[in-house]
């Protein structure tokens, strides 16, 4: 089972922490293509490559994965862009999201029957909902 890994880089580091439990949870479960999300080097800067290498590079694992687990509480113009590559190659997609009152998710995520959208509150909800969503 290969799992694409998508989180915010761009958008914000604030869950870098949470991503790395994720990453080492999905681990569990099949082969993480991407576990440089989860990378504390990796600042809001991103890695130091060309872009046009990391865009080539994702998109490639993104078509070879077989599922793909996007954390959305942090919006990210990548990772809704990875989503609705990820839709078009009909792969199937697991949202976690962590819901507060002060923000909500995108209609575009949240209303797409497409993908699986899951609330959680914190790590430890994960592993039943990873149960659930590889079963
Ligand atoms: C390097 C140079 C300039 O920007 C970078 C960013 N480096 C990245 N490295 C790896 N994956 C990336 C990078 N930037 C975006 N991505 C992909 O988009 C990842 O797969 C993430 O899931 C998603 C994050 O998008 P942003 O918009 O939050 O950066």
């Amino acid at each position: 089972m290969k799992i694409y890994f998508a989180a915010s880089i761009r958008g914000g580091r604030d869950d870098q922490g949470l991503y790395l439990e994720i990453v080492n949870l999905l681990k569990d479960y099949g082969e993480v293509l991407t576990e440089h999300i989860a990378d504390v080097k990796i600042s809001q800067m991103g890695e130091m490559k060309a872009t046009e290498f990391i865009y080539e590079r994702d998109m490639g694992w993104l078509k070879e994965s077989d599922v793909v687990v996007a954390e959305v509480t942090t919006p990210s113009l990548g990772v809704g862009y990875e989503l609705g590559i990820a839709e078009t190659l009909k792969k199937k997609v697991l949202c976690l999201y962590r819901e507060s009152p002060e923000r909500s998710l995108s209609a575009m995520v949240r209303g797409n029957g497409a993908f699986e959208v899951v609330n959680y509150k914190e790590l430890e909800d994960l592993k039943e909902i990873f149960d659930k969503f590889f079963k």
